[in-house]
Order: C-alpha cells, then sequence, then structure tokens
C-alpha cells in the first residue's frame, strides 16, 4: 500500500511512534510518504520505500502566524494526488486531523475519496485538546476521521468523557521493535558514571509541567540516602531549569547527569537500573517501554494508561501519582539487593515483549485494508 503518515517531528512520543511505524511498514514493502514540518528525528534509515514531504508555510506581511493548518492541507492534497496515496494516516488530533479533514474535502471534489486513519496519543485529549479554542475542532474532526485509533484504554474513555464522540476508536497499543532496543554491553559507560557500584537511575522526557520532573529529583535524592545511586535526566524541555535549581538547593548536583536530546536512548538504558516515570498525565508511557525493553523496570505512577503498560510488582512498582514517600519506597524496594532488581530486570523484558512491533503494527495494517478495502467497494457500486 502507499501509505501518507502525518506527524510532529519531535524527539519522543507521537513522533516517534509515526516514524517507526512508517520505517517498520516500509520494511514490510509499503511505501511510506511521511509528511511533516521538518525531518523527524528518527528517519535515519535510507530506504527505497521511505519518502519525505516537508510541509512550507508561505509567509506573508498580513499574517500574524503562517497558517500552517492550510499548508499542511494543502501538502497532503498534492501527496495524495502526485503519490497516488492509498491512505493517510495522522498522529496527534491537533491539528494533524483537521487538517486531513480539509484534505479529503478538497480531494474529494476531484474525485478522489482518501481514507484517514487518526491516531489519538495523549494531551491532543487530555490537556490541550480539551481547550475552548480547539474542542470543537478535535471533536469534529475525530468524527470525521474514517478510523480512530487511540494508544491505550485509557486514552479511549477520555475521549469518551471529554467529547462527544459518535465513533468506535480501536485501541492499538504502542510498540517496541525488540532487536533495536535491547541491552547491549555498555559497562565501561556504567563504571565511569558509577564508580563505587552505586545504583543507576534514569528519566527520559520532554520535561513538560505534566511528566512531574521535580518529583523525580525528590525522588532520586530520598532513595540516594539509603542506597547509594545516581541520576541520568535525558531530554530537555521547559522544566529543566527547575530540576538544575532544585538539585543545586539539594546540594546533589554531583550525582546528577544531564545528558539533553540523546539519539540512542537505548545505550544509557542499557547501564540503568530504574527508570522513573512519576507523572501527572501519561497515556501510554513509551519511554517506560523503551526502558522494560533494555531490561530496566519502572517506578511510576498511576496516570492514565500507565497500568495498562507497567505491571506493579511485576516490571516495576506503580503509586498514586504526586505520592514522592510511596514512589521512594518502592524504588528501594527494587533496587534493595541484586536479587529482587535481577528478577524486575527479567519481568520488565518479558512484559516488553507484549508490545512486540511485529504483532502491533499488524494492527495497523489491517485497518488500513479495512478503509481501502471499503474505499474499492464504494468505487466499484
Ligand atoms: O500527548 C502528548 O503529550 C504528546 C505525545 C507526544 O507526541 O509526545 O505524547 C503522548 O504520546 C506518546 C506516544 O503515544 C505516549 O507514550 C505518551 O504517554 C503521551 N504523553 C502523555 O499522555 C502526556
Amino acid at each position: 500500500m502507499k501509505i501518507g503518515i502525518v506527524c510532529y517531528p519531535t524527539y519522543g512520543g507521537s513522533g516517534v511512534v509515526a516514524t517507526e511505524l512508517g520505517k517498520f511498514l516500509a520494511e514490510k514493502n509499503h511505501q511510506i510518504h511521511f509528511i511533516s514540518s521538518s525531518q523527524p528525528e528518527r528517519i535515519n534509515t535510507l530506504s527505497e520505500n521511505i519518502f519525505y514531504h516537508e510541509v512550507h508555510t508561505a509567509s506573508y506581511p498580513v499574517f500574524q502566524e503562517n497558517p500552517y493548518v492550510l499548508a499542511l492541507a494543502s501538502e497532503m492534497v498534492d501527496v495524495v494526488l502526485h503519490e497516488k496515496l492509498d491512505v493517510l494516516h495522522v498522529h496527534y488530533a491537533i491539528p494533524h486531523a483537521a487538517a486531513a479533514f480539509l484534505a479529503k474535502q478538497i480531494l474529494k471534489t476531484k474525485g478522489i475519496n482518501i481514507p484517514v486513519v487518526t491516531t489519538l496519543h495523549g494531551t491532543d485529549i487530555t490537556l490541550v485538546g480539551k481547550e475552548r479554542s480547539y474542542g470543537p475542532v478535535v471533536e469534529f474532526s475525530i468524527n470525521e476521521s474514517d478510523v480512530v485509533t487511540a494508544v491505550s484504554q485509557s486514552l479511549i474513555d477520555e475521549t469518551y468523557q471529554n467529547f462527544n464522540i459518535s465513533k468506535d476508536i480501536k485501541l492499538i497499543p504502542n510498540f517496541i521493535d525488540l532487536e533495536n532496543f535491547q541491552r547491549q554491553p555498555k559497562d565501561h559507560f556504567k563504571k565511569a558514571i558509577c564508580p563505587n557500584g552505586e545504583r543507576l537511575l534514569i528519566h527520559i522526557s520532554n520535561f513538560r509541567p505534566v511528566k512531574n520532573t521535580e518529583h523525580v529529583i525528590h525522588i532520586f535524592h530520598q532513595v540516594n540516602k539509603v542506597i547509594p545511586s545516581k541520576l541520568l535526566m535525558i531530554g530537555d524541555g521547559p522544566e529543566r531549569s527547575k530540576c538544575e535549581e532544585l538539585c543545586r538547593k539539594l546540594g546533589i548536583c554531583n550525582d546528577i547527569r544531564y545528558l539533553g536530546k540523546m539519539g540512542a536512548v537505548e545505550e544509557v538504558l542499557s547501564v540503568s537500573d530504574l527508570f522513573l516515570l512519576p507523572s501527572e498525565k501519561e497515556s501510554f508511557g513509551l519511554a517506560a517501554l523503551e526502558a522494560m525493553a533494555c531490561q530496566v523496570p519502572v517506578c511510576s505512577s498511576d496516570a492514565g494508561g500507565i497500568p495498562e503498560l507497567n505491571i506493579d510488582g511485576f516490571s516495576g512498582r506503580i503509586c498514586p501519582v504526586g505520592d514522592i514517600d510511596a514512589m521512594v519506597k518502592a524504588s528501594i524496594e527494587i533496587l534493595k539487593d541484586d536479587e529482587t532488581l535481577n528478577k524486575y530486570k527479567q519481568n520488565a523484558h518479558s512484559r516488553a515483549k507484549d508490545f512486540d512491533i511485529h504483532r502491533v503494527v499488524k494492527m495497523y495494517e489491517d485497518v488500513y485494508l479495512e478503509v481501502v478495502g471499503k474505499k474499492l467497494e464504494m468505487q466499484s457500486i
């Protein structure tokens, strides 16, 4: 099939899901056309089946801001027409689902019926999507999509709670490529960071307020008093400077390293002992799944869809959102001795296998086949 994938080019989250999905579909001989505002971070492979179309917004003195949605819809129309796409798959409702609706209507006037699949990822529903300034458009464009998927049951439930949705929403969870994400021998790196055999804790996110990154610092501070440890903070975003200030205030800067938006996170995950994810909201927690694939157990909050991924007492521990003391206790329980830690590590890896890319991508392929099949049926009537 010829599939257009529309996504944000960002580090982590929906951008990563969209690009990993496209790369894997390309390996399965589908032709993939990524449409985005700039080259997505993880399109790093050369493949005869992968194409990239950048959205260009022409500026004009009258515009306060260039109207991206219009440029995106125009690009979608152009790519569907000239590349003869079978289906458009948009990731993150705002503004991609609305732009897809517009493109679909334009294409209709040219006698083309392009099916639109919308995948809901998280804050497009649970946070910013609910804002008065976006809500009606989000609701409308979900209802107008041919198929809607969401990455967890919790996100499906919240979508029905927050909006008046007439569509069935299919659960297709996020996935992991276990060949790329696996524990690698990086002992020299572990020795450099933890010279005295300390445990290594890690957090990876875009440092937005929903991630509760300051809680990560507080949890680490308390754990470190009981079990000598170090902390890696990976990623970057608006809350990072607050975290740095907190580290200075607590006098623990020497035990914490900020490595920014690293490319190969599987390398640092390979030497880590515990992933901390105290988020206030989290529809799935892809970063936690990547950690589990590298045999890193997860101490998380119970926000959103996290409990559908992390199993309390098995792949890690789950505590109420905001309960720092409980997360400290739970982390210590996981890290207290090698036998317990190794058990959690194995369990985390075995849980990650439930989200194997081979199984999950098949679910997306089935969705594409269904909508393309319906389109062909309608054409033949
Ligand atoms: O919804 C967001 O905050 C952004 C989104 C992204 O594009 O980074 O992240 C969400 O999508 C990920 C991929 O499906 C999920 O793993 C994250 O849990 C989810 N983030 C939140 O719900 C906060």
